[in-house]
This record gives C-alpha cells, sequence and structure tokens, in this order.
C-alpha cells in the first residue's frame, strides 16, 4: 500500500484534483487508496533515422514536419481510391507482422524500428510517423504503462511486459494503420486479461460498422465492455478518419458521447483503436512531449485497424490474411 494520501494533497490518479475532491470517498469505501504502481519505463536514448530514400513517394508534412490542417472527410468515392487504401493497409499489416514476430525478451524498441524501416522501404512505402509533428522514428511501441506514442530507444525488453507496436505507412497515395499489444515471454494473468479484454472491445466495436451507424456506437460498445471488465477508457487519444491525410475527419471517440451523431457511409474508412486501462483513464505526457503514460502507472493495452464501410457492413482493411491477434496464435 502506498503512504497515506492527504486529504489535500494531488489525487494519485493524476487528475490534479485534491484527494478529497477525487478519489478520497470511492477509496474509503474500498479501505484505502490502490496499491501504487511503480514506473517501469524511463527516457531512454533515441537515435535519429537515416533519410527515406528519394524513390519513396513522400506525404506532405516529410520535409516540413507539418501535416495539411484539413476537415476533409474520409469518404471514398471511387474505386481506385478503395483499391488503394487496401494496398497501403496490407502494407501496414505486412510491417507489423514483421515486428511482432521479432518481439521476445532482449531486444530493443529501436530494433523493433529498424525492422519495420527496412520492411516499410523494401515494400516501397514511406513509414507515416516519421516527422510527422517531428515524430523521431517509424513507429510506436508503448511499454506496460504507456498508453500510446512511445518513441523506439536503446531500452530492452522484458520478460513479463506488454507492448503495443503501432504501425502506420504511406504508399499509392494512401495511409493505412494498426497496432496489437503482444506478451514478452510469459505475462501475468492481470496483464492477459486486459489484453484480452481490448481487443474484444476493438472487435465489439467493430462488429457494428455498418451503413447508418452513429460514430458514437463505437464508443458505446467499447465504454460498456470495458466497465463489465473492470477497466477505463482512455479519452485523450482517438480513432481518426484515414486516407489521402493520416489523420482526418471524423474523430472516432472510443468513449459513447452523443455528440457524434454523424452516420457511418459505405466508403468511409476509419480506426478504431481503443486504448484501455487498468485504473484510471486518465493520462501524464513526459517531456519529450510524445510519450503518454497512465496517470496512476498501472498497464494500458491497444488494438488498432483501420475499416472500410461497406454497402452490407464493414471489411478490416488491415486485418491480413488472418485475423488471429498474434497474443492468441
Ligand atoms: S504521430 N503517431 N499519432 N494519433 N494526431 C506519430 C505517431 C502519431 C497521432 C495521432 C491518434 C489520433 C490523432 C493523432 C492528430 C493532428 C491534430 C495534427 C491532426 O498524431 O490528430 O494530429
Ligand atoms: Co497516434
Amino acid at each position: 500500500m502506498r503512504e497515506k494520501v492527504g486529504r489535500n494533497d494531488p489525487c494519485w490518479c493524476g487528475s490534479g484534483k485534491k484527494y478529497k475532491k477525487c478519489h478520497m470517498r470511492e477509496d474509503e469505501a474500498k479501505g484505502g487508496p490502490p496499491a501504487e504502481a511503480q514506473q517501469t519505463v524511463f527516457k531512454g536514448n533515441v537515435t535519429s533515422l537515416p533519410p527515406v530514400p528519394g524513390h519513396i513517394a513522400r506525404p506532405e508534412y516529410a520535409d516540413t514536419g507539418r501535416p495539411t490542417p484539413t476537415r476533409e472527410s474520409c469518404l471514398k468515392t471511387s474505386d481506385d481510391e478503395i483499391a488503394r487504401m487496401r494496398k497501403a493497409c496490407d502494407v501496414a499489416r505486412q510491417v507489423l507482422d514483421t515486428v511482432l514476430a521479432a518481439v521476445e525478451p532482449g531486444i530493443t524498441t529501436e530494433a523493433l524500428d529498424d525492422l519495420a524501416y527496412a520492411k516499410t522501404i523494401e515494400l516501397g512505402a514511406y513509414p507515416s510517423p516519421f516527422n510527422y509533428q517531428n515524430y523521431p522514428r517509424c513507429i510506436c511501441t508503448s511499454i506496460n504503462e504507456v498508453v500510446c506514442h512511445g518513441i523506439p530507444d536503446d531500452r530492452v525488453l522484458s520478460e513479463g511486459e506488454i507492448v503495443n507496436c503501432d504501425i502506420s505507412v504511406y504508399v499509392n497515395g494512401m495511409h493505412g494503420d494498426c497496432s496489437e499489444t503482444v506478451f514478452v515471454g510469459e505475462v501475468s494473468p492481470e496483464a492477459k486479461r486486459l489484453v484480452d479484454s481490448t481487443y474484444e472491445c476493438m472487435m465489439d466495436a467493430i462488429k457494428l460498422v455498418e451503413p447508418g451507424q452513429p460514430f458514437f456506437a463505437i464508443g458505446r460498445a467499447i465504454e460498456e465492455r470495458a466497465k463489465q471488465d473492470g477497466y477505463s477508457v482512455v479519452r485523450d487519444f482517438t480513432g481518426h478518419g484515414i486516407g489521402k491525410y493520416f489523420h482526418m475527419d471524423p474523430q472516432v471517440l472510443h468513449y459513447f458521447s452523443p455528440r457524434l451523431n454523424q452516420r457511418m457511409e459505405p466508403g468511409m474508412t476509419f480506426t478504431i483503436e481503443p486504448m484501455i486501462n487498468e485504473g484510471t483513464w486518465r493520462c501524464r505526457i513526459w517531456p519529450d512531449n510524445w510519450t503518454a503514460v497512465t496517470g496512476d502507472l498501472k498497464l494500458s493495452a491497444q488494438f488498432e485497424h483501420t475499416v472500410l464501410v461497406t454497402e452490407s457492413g464493414y471489411e478490416i482493411l488491415t486485418a491480413g490474411d488472418d485475423l488471429t491477434p498474434w497474443f492468441r496464435r
């Protein structure tokens, strides 16, 4: 158990509110504040990447770091655009499979990033995160309490950790985006249960995708499942429309908001990428301005697919030929 938190101290959950205004009552009912989780991930050394070879087509921000500000919708109106989306998502899946196959105790996250860089370029694509708002590497690797946007560095993965690998690529004028959380060797039953629930949250939401469905149905399904399993849903990061630009309209919230009453239309392509936490849904950002961690340092997991709304329902563009997630194979 942690030291007693004073009534007027900042709450342990990271909300910034006084304890008495936040978790104090809830904790009293449970007999005290939860056991304190320890930080397991620390800032490492980030190495810069060589420029992407000149024959690879580059997204608009590759040189400046600044994406085009856009409220353009992700609706695709031609078969050609949809075919190019399928291709970009296929490439993202192949890169993700390459990276996931290499996850084992002793490997560094930058070695995973090096593999992603080589595979992405081999497949004729540009790694979308690279220089997006000056992001320094190709992929995001988010370990344990890291919620998302973990930067690959010289830190070694150890037995018992969980790591999300998030891959986005740009090819044929389109972006594709997917991620999975996997185990490093054997992990605790608690970690397994969280990762399992997070995958089911994403799949519950994907199964609702069809023309006429309001976007709020996604967050409603995810929140319901997470709550049932005793977890919380991250609110600070969302899914997004995707296509010609990495992040397009609409924002895809993973929690319920009745304001998200826009309806799905055939030809829309967007990501569903819930981040599910063991404890508080609140996040803090490291001084590197990227790495998001849970407010209470408990575990967070995430899965992501890019989906297409079809006439009759959905197509998971980043499924590859085996939809089974890596952690169940
Ligand atoms: S940047 N991953 N993700 N993710 N951004 C490098 C790796 C990245 C994101 C991101 C999820 C949702 C939204 C966003 C976003 C603006 C506001 C500039 C359009 O950046 O919406 O960026
Ligand atoms: Co992101």
